[in-house]
């Protein structure tokens, strides 16, 4: 299928593939299996270039949008989602500075994370503040010039890899969801410390960490946007990001899929490659359906986003929902086609399933993306649509 790239486009595209291919593909297993962040793959993405993909050019970035963004997570994730999720969080982390960050925090943060020299990250959720994500504590008491932060953030992607976060604290508690505020942390930021790394089902080359936060100082200048907008920032931030999630589905998907057709066309029994019996070639027309949709609907998303679109969290979660539901599917029907073989370490499939599952959970439960949906038709259907 032809979706009409631009010749940049098809430049990352194909830079991506190729990375995937020579670096990602040769050392996922062993990366899945030692739980190692990638940290050659990162230098590697670095050096191409692949982190200044969103930052704009006048910070030294390519200027790209959330189309570009999709194409270069969906070309990794198709060889591991681990390093993807790394690689995409660093976005996830950068989009509060992009869409809040003063005209002195893009220049100071973005080239560093666009040159790879600094990975960033995103810290909303708590140990009791998943989907709530109104109901964090982390605090943050003004004294002088700055902010003291005090609590913890759980389950941070990149976290004790990352130079730079973007943190949501409570600066007044009685304001509720609008109470919360927007805050950059740096590594080094006194005060600031990295807790348990997680050890995961999937993902799992990725860093997941707790972040500590005990009479964290920082100057009063690190908040972004204005104190009282962290809730909107947050949200904000995760309906640009959300459409990454569904590209990261596709590529994985398209991953599956691609191992299970290769060995379903191989693989005989009963005298016949196992792709010439119907109930198999069925899975894999419907693996094959599904992907092709879900990479329609992200890639239309995302250019509708890019289009200068001023609301899109219904679209934004539809292209994070229907994609990483059929990931998981089809991995797990990868994993079916591939029968004994595919419960075994020996082939990626198995990986493929573990790593699908994470899609369905974080960047907003898909309980929680289908509430957003369904919020915005009764606005919709309200005004009399
Ligand atoms: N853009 C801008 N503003 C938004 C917004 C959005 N997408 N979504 C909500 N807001 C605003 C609302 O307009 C409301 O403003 P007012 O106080 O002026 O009315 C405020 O934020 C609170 O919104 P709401 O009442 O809808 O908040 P809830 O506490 O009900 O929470 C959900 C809404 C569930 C959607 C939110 O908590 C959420 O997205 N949770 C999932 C969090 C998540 O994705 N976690 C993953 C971890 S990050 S990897």
């Amino acid at each position: 299928m032809d979706y009409f790239f631009t010749e940049e486009q098809e430049m990352i595209r194909d830079l991506c593939r190729q990375i995937a291919e020579e670096r990602i593909k040769p050392v996922r297993a062993e990366l899945d299996e030692k739980e190692q962040f990638p940290h050659e793959i990162i230098k590697a993405l670095a050096q191409a270039d692949l982190f200044q993909i969103i930052i704009p050019e006048e910070y030294g970035g390519l200027g790209g949008g959330c189309l570009e963004n999709c194409i270069a997570v969906e070309e990794l994730s198709k060889a591991c989602c681990g390093v993807s999720t790394s690689y995409a969080a660093s976005f996830l982390g950068a989009y509060p500075i992009l869409l809040f960050g003063s005209e002195a925090q893009k220049e100071k943060y973005l080239p560093l994370i666009g040159s790879g020299e600094q990975l960033c990250a995103f810290a909303l959720t708590e140990s009791a503040s998943g989907s709530d994500a109104g109901s964090i504590a982390t605090e943050a008491k003004k004294d002088g010039d700055s902010y003291v932060l005090n609590g913890s953030k759980q389950w941070i992607t990149n976290g004790g890899e990352a130079g730079v976060y973007t943190v949501i604290a409570i600066t007044d508690r009685s304001k509720g969801a609008r109470g919360a505020t927007a805050f950059i942390v740096e590594a080094g930021d006194p005060g600031f410390s990295v807790g348990k790394k997680e050890i995961k089902l999937g993902i799992r080359a990725s860093a997941t960490a707790e972040l500590i936060f005990k009479d964290c100082r920082i100057p009063a200048d690190r908040v972004l946007g204005k104190q009282g907008l962290g809730f909107v920032v947050a949200m904000r931030t995760l309906d640009k990001s959300r459409p990454g999630v569904g590209a990261q589905a596709v590529g994985l998907a398209q991953g599956a899929l691609d191992e299970a057709a290769a060995f379903a066309r191989v693989r005989k029994q009963f005298g016949k490659p196992i792709i010439t019996f119907q109930a198999v070639a069925h899975m894999l027309a419907d693996m094959a359906i599904e992907t092709e949709a879900a990479r329609a609907l992200v890639y239309a998303t995302a250019r509708y986003i890019d289009s200068g679109a001023k609301d899109f969290s219904k679209v934004s979660a539809i292209a994070k929902v229907f994609p990483t539901d059929m990931a998981m599917r089809t991995a797990t029907n990868a994993v079916q086609v591939l029968g004994g073989h595919g419960y075994m370490r020996d082939y990626p499939v198995e990986k493929m399933m573990r790593d699908a599952k994470i899609l369905q959970i974080y960047e907003g439960t898909n309980q929680i993306q289908r509430n957003v949906i369904g919020q915005e038709l009764n606005k919709e259907y309200g005004r009399g649509k």
